[in-house]
């Protein structure tokens, strides 16, 4: 049912594994085999930068092309643009009637698992159900969302005129993280200064894969420059082929990946050996110096590696 394209059998799976229903793990294994077909583009950018926009401009585009998506818009709520999860619906609700679209809005933080972790599982079961793009949008700012950025095949990132010295702010790690650059909202005085800028961040710095990340203008609210993005994308996508860049990438993302599920795993287990209270109960110990904190992490770490034993009880 799911991997026929069935909107409801997607849905389903998809609250399965955001939830952690029971079955989710089952789920995601079997689906596993089906997934690595689909393009996943990440796109990422300052709040209100226009991702949703560009997000629904490529999404037409690639509709007319006859590609099916799927969209994960992760937590669009910023402080800044209370009411963006409606206008998102707004602006999308075109594209609810055309079952090539599906979309999802993942609007809690700190959702079970991780938002970086949960989205990842979404992208999954959107790529197992056989699309041919996933477009995730998310704002470029915190860890989760440069966890998310390592999901997707190509990145990009949207800059805006008139944010100042917004180039140098960037957070090194988004830089590089940018397999192309949007200069959205290019009918604003500055476009050129933006580009000018990237330019010479990219003059300091080049890449080890040897891709220098090209620089799109656009208006995505009046769909301009969009087929020139489509187009860069598709340039980045030829290069991934060359010289199995693809699989490198993939590699190189799967180990951030198998890290945090690693930790993630040897966290819970941990946490089920504890138990809150006691986890309390030991910060007290450590805080009054009744125990040292290395033997006892030494000790529940050890602890959870043998199944039935009991966790270590508090201090005198
Ligand atoms: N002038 C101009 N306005 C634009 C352009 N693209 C988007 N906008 C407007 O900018 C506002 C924010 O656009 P969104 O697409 O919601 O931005 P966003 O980055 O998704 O915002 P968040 O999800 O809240 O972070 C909207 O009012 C858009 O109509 C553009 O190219 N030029
Ligand atoms: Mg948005």
């Amino acid at each position: 049912m799911l991997r026929s394209g069935d909107a409801r059998a997607l849905a389903r799976a998809i609250s399965t594994v955001e939830n952690r229903s029971p079955g989710w793990s089952h789920l995601l294994k079997s689906l596993f085999p089906h997934t690595g077909k689909a393009r996943v583009i990440g796109i990422t950018g300052a709040p209100g930068a226009g991702k949703s926009t560009l997000v629904d401009q490529l999404a037409r585009l690639y509709r007319k092309q006859d590609r099916s998506l799927g969209i994960i818009a992760v937590d669009p709520t910023s402080p800044y643009t209370g009411g963006a999860i409606l206008g998102d619906r707004i602006r999308m609700q075109d594209h609810f009637a055309d079952p090539g679209i599906y979309i999802r809005s993942m609007a809690t933080r700190g959702s079970l698992g991780g938002l970086a972790r949960t989205t990842a599982d979404v992208a999954t079961v959107l790529d197992a159900s056989g699309r041919d793009v996933i477009l995730i949008e998310t704002v470029g700012v915190g860890q989760d969302e440069v966890d998310i950025v390592r999901l997707a095949d190509i990145t990009i990132l949207i800059l805006v005129p008139g944010m100042g010295d917004d180039v140098q702010t960037i957070k090194a790690g988004i830089m590089e993280i940018a397999d192309i650059f949007a200069i959205n909202k290019s009918d604003r005085d500055g476009a050129e200064r933006v580009e000018r800028e990237i330019r010479a961040l990219q003059s300091l710095a080049t890449r080890n894969d040897g891709w220098t990340p090209p620089i799109v203008k656009t208006v995505a609210s009046e769909g301009k420059g969009i087929k020139e993005l489509a187009a860069a994308v598709a340039e980045y996508e030829s290069f991934l082929q060359k010289e199995n860049r693809a699989l490198q990438k993939s590699v190189e993302n799967w180990r951030e990946r198998l890290v945090e599920m690693l930790r993630d795993a040897m966290l819970e287990k941990a946490r089920a050996q504890l138990g809150d209270g006691n986890i309390a109960e030991l910060a007290r110990d450590v805080a009054e110096h009744k125990r040292d904190p290395y033997t006892l992490v030494e000790e529940i770490a050890g602890r959870a590696e043998k199944p039935g034993s009991t966790p270590p009880s508090g201090g005198q």
